[in-house]
C-alpha cells in the first residue's frame, strides 16, 4: 500500500514551483473590515474545503489534473500595519510576475487587491481590471482611512484609467460613489447584453479579475465580511466569469471570504467558483 501524507494545499495544486506557470498564495490580511473582520483564516477554509470537490467540471468537461500549478501557502504579514503589509503583498506579487507566474491571491479582505493590481500594472500597462462585487469601494476615505476595504477601486483609479475598469453586480454604495461610476460609464449588469459590451470592451487587453465573493447573494454565500441582500447565483456568477474565456488573464483574486465553522458552505462555494475560473482560464485542454 502506498503511503500519502496530506498537507493544505488547494486540491491538485501539486506542481513545483519552478514547473508552475500558475500559483495560488494566501493573504491573510483582514486589517481593515468595518463591520465583520476574520476573512485572514479564508485562506486555509477555501484549501480545506476545496478537497470536498472533484477536481473534475462536469459543466466544463474539464479537470483541474491538467493544469500545472502550485499553491504557496499564505503570506507571513506583519499584523496592525497596513502600509508594510501592503507593501510586502506588492513585492511579491512583483516577484512572481518577473518569474512570468500568473498569481491567484486568496484573500484576506478587499485592500489586498491595491497592491497587486499595482504590481500587475507595471508588468501589464495596457491592463483591464474587473471588478466583480456588490459593493462599489469608490470612496475617497472611509472612516478618515485612504487605505480601507472600502476605497480599493478609487485608489485603484489613481493608477489604472477610468476606461480600463469594469464593475459588475454592483448593488451598494453612496450616492457620491454611483455618481462617479455613472461619470466614468464602469458599471454593467450580470445580463448577457451587458457581458457582450464587455467582450467588446477588453478586445485583446490583459485583464485583472478581482472578485469579492459578497457578489453573491448571502442565500448562496453567507460568510462574508459585509453581506448584501439582492444578489448573484452561483450560476451567474459563473456566467460571468465565463465571459472572459477567450481573454489573457494575467492574475486574479478572490476576497472577503468569512469563514464560520463548523459552517462550511460558503467556503466550498468559494473553492468552486475558484476551481471552475482556472478551469475557464488556464486549462490546456478544449471544452
Ligand atoms: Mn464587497
Amino acid at each position: 500500500m502506498e503511503t500519502r501524507f496530506n498537507s493544505l494545499h488547494f486540491l491538485n495544486a501539486q506542481a513545483e514551483y519552478t514547473a508552475a506557470s500558475l500559483v495560488l498564495l494566501g493573504c491573510p490580511f483582514d486589517g481593515t473590515s468595518s463591520y465583520q473582520p476574520g476573512s485572514r483564516f479564508a485562506p486555509n477554509a477555501i484549501r480545506e474545503a476545496s478537497w470536498a470537490l472533484e477536481s473534475y467540471s462536469p459543466k466544463l468537461n474539464r479537470d483541474l489534473s491538467e493544469i500545472n500549478f502550485c499553491d504557496l501557502g499564505d503570506l507571513e504579514l506583519p499584523f496592525g500595519n497596513t502600509q508594510r503589509a501592503l507593501a510586502l503583498i506588492e513585492q511579491t506579487i512583483d516577484h512572481l510576475l518577473n518569474e512570468h507566474k500568473v498569481p491567484i491571491t486568496l484573500g484576506g479582505e478587499h485592500l489586498i487587491s491595491l497592491p497587486i493590481i499595482k504590481a500587475v500594472k507595471k508588468y501589464y500597462p495596457e491592463l483591464m481590471v474587473i471588478h466583480l462585487d456588490a459593493h462599489a469601494d469608490l470612496r475617497d476615505e472611509y472612516l478618515g482611512e485612504q487605505l480601507s476595504h472600502g476605497t480599493v477601486m478609487r485608489r485603484v483609479l489613481e493608477f489604472v484609467e477610468g476606461s480600463h475598469l469594469i464593475q459588475i453586480g454592483i448593488r451598494s454604495g453612496t450616492r457620491e460613489e454611483f455618481l462617479l461610476a455613472r461619470k466614468i460609464g464602469c458599471q454593467y449588469k450580470a445580463w448577457p447584453s451587458d457581458l457582450e459590451i464587455i467582450k467588446q470592451k477588453i478586445n485583446g487587453h490583459p485583464i485583472y479579475l478581482s472578485l469579492d465573493l459578497d457578489i453573491l447573494d448571502p442565500a448562496v454565500l453567507p460568510d462574508t465580511g459585509t453581506p448584501e441582500p439582492g444578489g448573484l447565483t452561483f450560476d451567474q456568477v459563473i456566467e460571468i466569469l465565463s465571459t472572459f474565456q477567450a481573454a489573457e488573464v494575467v492574475g486574479m483574486d478572490v476576497v472577503e471570504l468569512l469563514p464560520q465553522p463548523p459552517h462550511q458552505v460558503s467556503s466550498i462555494v468559494a473553492a468552486k467558483i475558484i476551481r471552475e475560473a482556472l478551469l475557464l482560464y488556464f486549462s490546456s485542454s478544449s471544452p
